[in-house]
């Protein structure tokens, strides 16, 4: 295992983990939500606002960056903390799922992919290889290997046949890894294998014969449906080593991740309380809410004055309605805001019930109070 990087169990409630993991640039506690920062920014947010939450890692995207402003640029800078003026942990993603869901003109091969730039039209190829590169130049803690993150539905032929290729660029991005990472750098391999029991099992087998200091669970939450990611993870995180994180890729909304801890997993990253708060929704302790609809234009009441928020706690639901009407700036950043200090008080909640042995009565309370019922 890569030195100053490390992985410590402190408690465990059932399936449900307690942990920290330690890197360089401090400690990350779990289970961890990460905030996406996608090109350099958690999108509406200065980074101390982000730290304020509660957030002790953010993600970044080997793909946008690699386009704009370019891997080499931002190396040159100093790497990508000092250039986001984020000094804690980043964690970034290898590029291969975005490629897929934003290129143009995509070809996959055995040696990478292929495609054009959705900004410009440039062609590119992204390597095992170059992926490893590119986080490198960035200074990312945690780098993710090159992977393919098929659909489902899919066929097993070709899900296994995905898997293997996923399995033997694990392989390269583990010997790109050794050559190129600074100390204290980690990479996670990522398990993948569609809906499949026997493909999931295979991989996470094939990929333990690399030893990574950190496992994730990719290809889920692609359209199998929450209860689906759920019967999937109670096969593949129970055969996980209880002695290194998993990271569960893209996920998700507040039941997904209450979810998916009580099954074991420790580290998520989402889009939706960003992307969402940017839209007008935020995330309450009741489940979610539109602050655009007309019900809330003479609400007096803060969206949750029990968070150590200021956009929770000092400024009214009617306030943030009317800026959304108007289209005010403020509005897409205090709901952003909102929302990251929601995720992260439910993460510190479920630590604390973790650590005390009550996380089954957590679960319970959830339920009771969003009614969320697959869980
Ligand atoms: N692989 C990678 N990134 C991802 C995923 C994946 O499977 C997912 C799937 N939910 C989100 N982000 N590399």
């Amino acid at each position: 295992m890569s030195d100053g990087f490390s992985f410590t169990l402190e408690a465990s409630d059932g399936p449900a983990r307690l942990g920290v993991i330690e890197t360089p640039r401090g400690k990350i506690r779990t289970p961890a939500f990460m905030p996406v920062g996608t090109a350099g920014t958690v999108k509406a947010m200065p980074p101390d606002n982000v730290r304020a939450t509660g957030a002790d890692i953010v993600l970044g995207n080997t793909y946008h960056l690699m386009l704009r402003p370019g891997a080499e640029r931002v190396a040159a800078l100093g790497g990508l903390h000092k250039f986001m003026n984020w000094p804690h942990a980043i964690l970034t993603d290898s590029g291969g799922f975005q490629v897929m869901s934003l290129a143009k003109l995509r070809k996959l091969t055995e040696e990478g992919v292929a495609f054009q730039s959705h900004i410009d039209g440039a062609p590119h190829m992204l390597t095992p290889e170059r992926s490893i590169e590119i986080q490198c130049l960035l200074g990312a803690d945690i780098q993710m290997q090159l992977d393919e993150c098929p659909a489902i539905p899919i066929a097993h032929g070709a899900a296994r046949e995905s898997m293997l290729l996923s399995v033997r660029w694990a392989e390269r991005s583990r010997r790109a890894f050794e050559e190129k990472a600074a100390p204290g750098q980690a990479l996670f391999g990522i398990v993948q294998g569609a809906n499949y029991d026997d493909l999931r099992r295979e991989s996470l087998a094939r990929l333990l014969e690399l030893d990574f200091p950190g496992y994730a669970v990719g290809g889920l939450a692609v359209g199998e449906g929450r209860a689906e990611m759920f019967r999937v993870l109670e096969i593949v995180a129970p055969e996980m080593p209880a002695g290194r994180p998993r990271y569960l890729m893209g996920v998700g909304k507040p039941a997904d991740i209450v979810g998916a801890v009580a099954r074991g997993m420790d580290m998520f990253d989402c889009v939706a309380p960003t992307r969402s708060g940017r839209h007008g929704q935020a995330w309450t302790r009741r489940g979610p809410i539109n602050i655009k609809n007309a019900a809330f234009a003479d609400d007096p009441e803060p969206l949750d004055p029990s968070l150590d928020c200021p956009a929770s706690r000092d400024y009214s639901k009617a306030y943030l309605h009317h800026l959304f009407r108007a289209g005010e700036y403020l509005g897409p950043m205090l709901l952003t805001w909102h929302n990251l200090a929601y995720y992260q008080a439910l993460m510190a909640g479920m630590r604390a019930a973790i650590a005390a042995g009550r996380f089954g009565a957590f679960v319970a309370r959830f339920r009771e109070e969003t009614g969320e019922t697959i869980l």
